[in-house]
């Protein structure tokens, strides 16, 4: 018999204390039922005579963390949280918020309304709507700046930072913060009140108009000139903390939900909630259905260079134990001189304490002794991408490291099966892909191949989330551009560009569309950041395809010495370690003979016809990728090009762009240029089966 479903608000009585609790798990979302009920047990609280005051709490790990996000794209239903906020601000008893877990949007909306706040030490609190291309819809830009004024409150909402419990205290924004038990400290606190306290009727902060509009206006001018004019919810929010000094309550929540509507009708909303969703569907894996992940307390990694260290810095800062293990004297001096670079450096900048590099570096144990590998739970391979180098240090971990541990490659392109192999234990071995730099990126592929058991598979994903990563799970590809999702899909952009570039445009040009669409750097700054050999290498290894054009620009250069940064020259040139170089003059001459040799006549590409022949190539790559059963779904591959490759998160990624174009309009504009590659350009057949059936790539996110 189907368990009837809890109602996930409750009231409950403490003599002549009403407590609305929520419980709505996981976050406490405040979906529709949920304000409802809020909505009916605080009428009911209100009218019963003998309640002197109302508490709102929450069961669970933490007060609503926002409004149902999943709600935005769904008909509105009533009340909408703006109108409960009303409706608590409004009450003629005292309405206490006692708040503890991440009190996020509209949670920490309601209790700005509701008008006390008692907050748990560890509360954090924020108002993150900005990083879904929306603003704080409930009230939150009329009372935050009320309650903390108008350049704290521009602060926590532009940022979208979460802050600390005693910093809410400080400014304001909390009234006490509570030593142990919040509900019992939430009803004493509350049986001292004798009087409602609307947040609106607050104007302490804004009696001083002056300075009020003179943040007003610092702040809008800034994100002009930093964001550009259309920065719309950045410049709404401006808008909103402007109205709350201009205009009464109700004429700024007016605005404020108008602004909200338009925010969230937005192209760059839609890209981000998917991206939101996106990343949090790519962690579930099949495998996590089945088990546990293993427990992972001592990490090693073997091979201490730049993704070596990067990634102990990674564990080091989570809290592992670590074992590194270099060869010789001057491999594991210079991985220690690379590891407290890094800590010098946060702490020089403010991001650690002394205390916290100190404590980090007393877990991390550097040897060249590979025996000690018997004490880790993972063990991490990271030396050079190399086949045999890699094959035969996997070997000497399968034959010491313990029962049970979980061994990895962070082999980035390499035959994982056959790597997988060669440990002598491949359901224990697993890809375990991170990006540069390690210790910074988000992401890591976790590479899955047909003799990783489930268990292996759940630990590295534990793993990776334990370290604040999004993990994403890919098997290998075998086709066209080896490796998982991103170097399979990076594979195809670079092609797309080299045909370009040989065929007329000039990589300034190349990187300049694609900067103007989003990205942060273009393919050649990218190539010249990871250094120009990498890839050389990569290429010798790998057969070459009579499908594709061999475009033999890079080899040219490598041949010349000029290898990116590393050399000061590659497709730009360097000085005095700048990031950002100067069109290389030598690469263009050496371009334009290379074109004249193979009787090319230059043609013009415009910045749109760069960019859309790179999109068609990348969505491609990734309909291959999901034929190939590479990538699970279309959303794991924008997840990968948003966190991997820079793709601008507020598209939400090249498979949801191309739903936006749709996927018949895709194939149309890729039968014109397929001739000219039929490996990046030659439609794949999920491709066509989706333009055939008018199907988009979303719907086999719901897979
Ligand atoms: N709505 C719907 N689902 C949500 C959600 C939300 N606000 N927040 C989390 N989830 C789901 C998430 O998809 C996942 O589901 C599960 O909860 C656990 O989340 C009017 C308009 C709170 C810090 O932006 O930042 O209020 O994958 O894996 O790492 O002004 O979730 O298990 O099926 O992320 O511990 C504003 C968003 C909304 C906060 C917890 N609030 N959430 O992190 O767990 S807009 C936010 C988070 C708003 C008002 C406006 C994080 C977290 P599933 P998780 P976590």
């Amino acid at each position: 018999m189907k368990q009837a479903q809890k109602h996930p608000v409750r009231l409950e009585r403490q003599g002549n204390i009403a407590l609305i609790v929520i419980e709505n798990p996981p976050v406490n979302a405040l979906g529709a039922a949920v304000r409802r009920g809020i909505a009916a047990a605080l009428n009911a609280a209100v009218a019963h005579e003998k309640t002197d005051a109302i508490i709102i709490a929450a069961n669970g790990r933490t007060f609503p963390a926002g409004a149902d996000i999943r709600e935005f794209d769904m008909e509105p239903q009533e009340p909408s949280l703006g109108q409960l906020c009303s409706l608590v601000e409004n009450a003629s008893k005292p309405v206490i918020a006692a708040i503890h877990g991440t009190t996020l949007g509209g949670g920490l909306e309601l209790a700005m309304a509701s008008h006390y706040r008692i907050a748990t030490q560890n509360t954090r609190m924020g108002l993150p709507e900005i990083h879904l291309g929306i603003l704080p819809g409930a009230g939150g830009t009329q009372r935050l700046p009320r309650l903390i004024g108008p350049e704290l409150a521009l602060d926590i909402m532009l940022s979208g930072n979460q802050i600390s419990a005693p910093i809410a205290l400080e400014i304001g924004l909390v009234d006490q913060i509570c030593e142990e038990d919040l509900r019992g400290e939430a009803v004493t606190y509350a049986r001292a009140l004798n009087a409602a306290r609307p947040t609106s009727l607050n104007r302490s902060n804004l009696v001083d108009g002056a300075t009020y509009m003179a943040s007003v206006n610092a702040r809008r001018e800034k994100i002009k000139l930093e964001l550009g004019a259309n920065a719309l919810a950045p410049l709404k929010i401006v808008d909103c903390v402007e109205a709350a000094l201009l205009l009464p309550i109700d004429g700024g929540l007016d605005l404020e939900r108008a602004a909200f509507e338009d925010c969230l009708a937005s192209r760059e909303s839609a890209g981000l909630r998917h991206a939101f969703f996106a990343e949090r569907a790519a962690a579930k894996f099949p495998e996590a259905a089945e088990v546990k992940p293993a427990q992972v307390d001592r990490v090693a990694i073997v091979g201490g260079g730049l993704m070596g260290s990067g990634i102990a810095i990674a564990a080091l800062q989570s809290g592992f134990a670590v074992t590194l293990v270099e060869q010789g004297e001057s491999g594991v001096n210079e991985a220690l001189e690379r590891i407290g670079e890094f800590y010098e450096r946060s702490i020089a900048k403010g991001r650690l304490s002394e205390a916290q590099g100190a404590a980090a570096l007393t877990h991390l144990q550097l040897t060249n002794k590979l025996d000690t590998l018997n004490e880790a739970d993972l063990i991490i391979e990271a030396v050079a991408e190399d086949f045999d180098l890699k094959a035969s240090m996997l070997a000497e971990i399968g034959a010491v490291a313990k029962a049970g541990a979980v061994i990895a490659t962070n082999t980035s392109y390499l035959d994982l099966d056959a790597l997988a192999g060669s440990t002598g234990r491949p359901s224990d071995t697993i890809g375990l892909h991170f990006f540069a730099p390690a210790q910074v990126n988000k992401l890591v592929e976790v590479g899955v191949h047909d003799a990783a058991s489930a268990q292996s598979v759940v630990t590295g994903l534990g793993f990776v989330k334990a370290l604040g990563k999004v993990a994403v799970r890919a098997r290998v590809s075998g086709g066209f551009g080896a490796g998982y999702i991103g170097n399979a899909i990076l594979t195809a952009y670079r092609q797309a560009a080299d045909i370009m570039l040989e065929d007329g445009a000039t990589p300034p040009q190349i990187d300049g569309a694609m900067r103007a669409f989003g990205f942060q750097l273009g393919p050649y700054q990218v190539a010249d950041m990871s250094g120009l050999d990498i890839a050389y290498a990569r290429r010798q290894s790998t057969p070459r395809d009579g499908n594709s054009r061999y475009v033999e620009i890079a080899d040219n250069m490598v041949a010349q010495g000029w290898l990116g940064q590393k050399t000061n020259r590659g497709y730009y040139i360097y000085t005095d370690g700048h990031r950002h170089g100067v069109p290389n003059g030598d690469v263009l001459k050496m371009i334009a003979e290379y074109r004249a040799q193979k009787g090319i006549t230059p043609r013009k590409f415009s910045d749109r016809d760069i960019r859309d022949r790179i999109l068609l190539a990348i969505v491609n790559a990734g309909a291959r990728l999901l034929g190939e059963g590479v990538a699970a779904r279309p959303s794991d591959i924008d997840t990968v090009m948003i966190h991997g490759f820079g793709y601008p998160r507020g598209r939400g990624g090249p498979m949801m762009d191309a739903d936006a174009t749709t996927p018949s309009i895709i194939a149309s504009r890729m039968s014109v240029l397929a001739h000219e590659d039929a490996n990046i350009w030659g439609a794949a057949p999920v491709l066509t089966m989706l333009a055939q059936e008018r199907q988009r790539f979303a719907d086999l996110n719901k897979a």
